[in-house]
């Protein structure tokens, strides 16, 4: 009876091992995302000028965003009027529902705008980024929670969960 059972436990070890190993398999395919949403974007850097002159003549810029994605789905933001963004105080939009997406080929696209409605005029362009999605799903830190892009001055944070 003993040594059916040690026939037993050489025969099953080897099962236990592999199981284990399907099991590691098993978690690195669990990891694999198939959907992003993003919750919210931050612009917290703008250029201090609009070439030589200032954004505005007298107060600050008033500053607002355009998102799109690849399809033009298009979302204006609502102005924030006399605003400077910067890291402590960005200038935020959020978005509810949250936008998303299972097609990673797909881009975020961000035009910043300073709203001159004011003064009658047309809109100044501020900055535009953009964020691909799949920039975000290879290498060593894929999947962030967040990702920094900078243009030509203008830095803009998107926020995603990955599912
Ligand atoms: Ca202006
Ligand atoms: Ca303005």
């Amino acid at each position: 009876m003993k040594k059916i059972f040690k026939i037993l436990v050489v025969i099953c070890l080897p099962i236990l091992l592999s199981s284990c190993s399907n099991d590691d398999d098993n978690e690195t395919n669990s990891t694999t995302k198939t959907k992003v949403k993003i919750s919210k974007i931050w612009v917290t850097t703008i250029p201090s000028t609009n070439g030589s002159l200032s954004w505005d003549v007298a107060s600050d810029p008033d500053i607002y965003a355009e998102i799109t994605d690849r399809d033009g789905a298009g979302l204006r933001a609502t102005t924030v009027w006399d605003f400077v963004p910067s890291p402590n105080t960005p200038y935020q939009v959020t978005f509810i529902p949250q936008i998303e997406t299972t097609d990673f080929t797909e881009t975020l696209d961000v035009d910043v705008w300073d709203d001159d409605s004011d003064n009658g005029t047309s809109d100044d362009f501020i900055g535009n980024v953009q964020f691909r999605i799949s920039d975000y799903t290879t290498g060593s830190n894929k999947y962030p929670s967040n990702a920094i892009k900078i243009n030509n001055g203008t830095v803009v944070t998107v926020f995603f969960t990955w599912e």
